[in-house]
């Protein structure tokens, strides 16, 4: 194991100019639910939150939205008379550490109060993984100076909301010395939610009084503090919703009654051994010069409590759950940039969330038939039915009297072959047959479907093609041909009609169900062929370049030294409309190709087309879901300190705010790709129908590399330089 250093995360200065980035950094979670790393005694303009996977609801324009869930922090603590919050007084001392390996976040000041006494506050919070509904509070006050006077409330407070809107209703809600519950109803999902507590000093001579205020129970203790003593308030919260329990207020209590029993200690141990367990199968360990170590380390601590262990019907957003960002909407993040770290070290999760999917056939059929399709369209952004909830409109991002257009939702199709080739890989890596005869191919065939209805027959070119569509790169809308969705579509056709005839023979009744719903037959599929084998793909036969899209090379080159230096995008510096005009990108398209199909294109033509592409993207302020491909195709041409400057820009993402807007919370593609830049990058991992190999390059900074993956129910660690370890 490595020395703790890196392991945590720790700002031991006090900035409140930074207060929503750390809100995100310091986001800690199991999986079932994240708490934003605000303070427990709260701040003027914080962004708390905590939101729950699954509990949506309505908003207007963007449909529905992750629930702002009732703050379990909830603490006033009023020391000789004087309030404590961070903007008062005097901060003589600080420290803010989340220690990755305990997934425990602790949190010690020094404070002056404005009438000059001195006081030690500690807190110490965990969001529990053996027990996903149990959530621990410690705070621990010792007065510096002499007995203090104290009172400190605490309990649940339901008078929250997303940003301004209020999406909960009162139901009931109870308290007496020792505990309370709080019962609510989102109002129009009508999902409840039941939160229960209890609370416990350590002094005797402590008196708490239940105070039921609106929406909010609340205990409030007084006593004193004699001289160098350290009073301490344990407080256990458990949540459940109807999502879970029919009754969740019975729920929450039960759990908290069960768990009487058990120690403060036992429990952080029963915590702490899970995650050991999590770790022995997804960390990465890196010995090098840099700050690699932790920063990979933080990347995937975010992915693993964002993580749905234990549901098969909610998924991870764009944000992961850690901020407002994106509402909690699910995009082609999860499938291409997040899901392999899943499918390789945690299989079930990938199961989970690609059954997710499978469970929202439903809004991706409606979809398609709304379009006019066949089939089954998945949304561009989906959410708890499945159904389209990219917003149509937005906010100008830059003059805020006009709305912009969003086209994404309508024409950005390729997320269908997105979660095929998901399906595929995962199906590959884990060897699960049960899940990819049940829920895979009836995902890939399906969606082979729409395709075939949205192609469209070029009777000149003597074409199928796609036009007026949306590839990764969203610099660019309205375009046909992108080579990416097109690319993707030819091997959507190919492998659905192979998984047609795998369950065929392995699933004869699975597949007549199929044939019988789906209205499949030989010739559909020699259609699907046909298609695939006839679709407009452009490469330029001299200098082997693929144009982006039909047009591309024909617009104008962007002169990008002339406006630098800069801190903002292109789109935003140059407008929608005058980036739709010249060849910037905003992140990796044709070059997303050679990362998913890095057979298929000889080395030559990859090096021609990263150097064309590379010269022409936005990098550090276009899309955070660049860096880690960029760094990842640099690896496979062997552009080794290349792939590392991309690297350290998605490593540093949220960690060092390289955008300015991770207080909307984490960029959850980017982690997941930083996992894929060095796994498949730096240590070469290369798996396909016939196994695994391993063609590694290190960074000159970097003197090893270890990580391990599960490739169909083997565990296998990689240790670079070195030897390869099956257990
Ligand atoms: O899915 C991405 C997209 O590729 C770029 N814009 C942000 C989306 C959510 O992360």
């Amino acid at each position: 194991m490595s020395t703790q250093q890196e392991w945590i995360i720790t700002r031991s200065e006090f900035n409140p100019q930074k207060i929503h980035h750390d809100e995100t950094v310091f986001t800690i979670g199991n999986g079932y639910l994240s708490t934003r790393g605000s303070f427990e005694e709260s701040f003027p303009e914080e962004n708390a939150a905590t939101f729950i996977h699954g509990v949506f609801d309505d908003i207007p324009v963007v449909f529905t939205e992750l629930v702002n869930v009732p703050n379990w922090l909830d603490c006033v603590l009023i020391l000789d008379g004087e309030r404590f919050r961070l903007d008062y007084g005097e901060i003589l001392d600080y420290e803010n550490q989340l220690d990755l390996s305990k997934a425990t976040l602790t949190r010690s000041v020094k404070w002056r109060s404005p009438a000059g006494k001195a006081y030690q506050i500690s807190f110490e919070r965990v969001i529990c993984l053996h027990e996903q509904h149990l959530l621990l509070l410690r705070v621990g006050i010792n007065p510096l100076d002499g007995d203090a006077e104290v009172i400190f409330r605490s309990g649940i407070n339901g008078c929250v909301s997303n940003e301004g809107y209020v999406h909960w209703k009162h139901k009931a809600q109870s308290v007496q010395p020792g505990r309370g519950w709080l019962s609510l109803v989102t109002k129009k999902s009508e999902t409840g939610l039941g939160m229960s507590f209890s609370l416990k000093s350590s002094l005797p001579q402590i008196k708490m009084q239940a105070w039921n205020m609106d929406m909010h129970p609340v205990l409030n203790c007084s006593g004193f503090i004699p001289s160098q003593e350290v009073l301490w308030f344990e407080k256990r919260v458990t949540v459940y919703t109807t999502r879970d329990v029919q009754e969740p207020i019975h729920a929450s209590e039960t759990l908290l009654g069960q768990l009487k029993a058990s120690s403060w200690e036992d429990l952080i141990s029963a915590h702490q051994k899970k995650w050991q367990q999590v770790w022995t199968q997804s960390d990465i360990e890196i010995d090098s010069e840099d700050d690699a170590q932790i920063a990979i380390r933080y990347n995937l601590f975010q992915l693993l409590i964002a993580a749905p262990w234990q549901d098969e019907q909610v998924n991870i957003g764009a944000k992961t759950l850690s901020g407002y960002g994106y509402h909690g909407h699910v995009f082609w993040d999860t499938e291409i940039f997040m899901l392999p770290f899943f499918t390789y070290t945690q299989p079930q999760v990938a199961r989970n969330l690609l059954s997710y999917r499978y469970h929202r056939l439903a809004g991706a059929r409606k979809k398609a038939k709304e379009n006019g399709y066949l089939g089954a369209q998945f949304p561009w952004e989906s959410a708890d039915d499945g159904e389209e909830v990219t917003p149509t409109w937005v906010q100008h991002p830059t003059d805020r009297t006009k709305l912009t257009r969003i086209w994404t939702g309508d024409i950005q199709i390729h997320v269908s072959a997105d979660i095929a080739l998901a399906v595929w890989r995962y199906g590959q890596v884990s060897g699960d047959d049960k899940f990819l005869h049940e829920r895979g191919i009836p995902i890939i065939l399906e969606t082979a479907l729409f395709w075939e209805s949205r192609a469209e027959w070029n009777e000149i070119n003597q074409t199928y093609q796609f036009s007026d569509v949306i590839g990764p790169d969203e610099y660019h809308d309205h375009v046909d041909n992108n080579a990416y969705n097109n690319f993707m579509v030819r091997w959507h056709f190919r492998i659905a009609e192979q998984a047609a005839h795998l369950l065929q023979a392995h699933e004869p009744d699975l597949y007549a169900g199929l044939v019988d719903q789906l209205g499949l037959s030989d010739s559909r599929m020699q259609h699907w062929l046909e298609i695939a084998n006839h679709i407009y793909f452009e490469q330029d036969a001299l200098t082997g370049l693929i144009e982006q899209f039909q047009g591309f090379f024909q617009l104008e080159d962007l002169d990008w030294k002339s406006l630098e230096p800069r801190s903002e995008s292109i789109q935003s510096l140059l407008g929608i409309e005058a980036t739709n005009q010249v060849q910037a990108l905003k992140q990796a398209d044709v070059l997303m190709l050679f990362y998913l199909f890095p057979d298929a294109f000889p080395s030559q033509i990859m090096a021609v087309n990263y150097d064309y592409y590379n010269a022409r993207t936005d990098h550090t302020y276009g899309s955070s879901l660049g860096p880690s491909i960029h760094a990842l195709v640099a690896c496979q041409l062997g552009k080794t300190e290349e792939a590392y400057q991309h690297f350290i820009r998605s490593a540093h993402a949220d960690l060092y705010d390289v955008r300015g807007n991770a207080g909307d919370g984490i960029h959850a593609a980017s982690a997941g790709g930083l996992w894929q830049a060095v796994v498949f990058g730096f240590g070469g991992l290369r798996v396909d129908e016939y196994g695994y190999h391993c063609q590694s390059r290190l960074p000159k900074k970097w003197r090893r590399l270890r990580f391990r993956f599960c490739y169909r129910g083997e565990w296998i660690t990689i240790q670079i330089p070195g030897q390869e370890v099956r257990e």
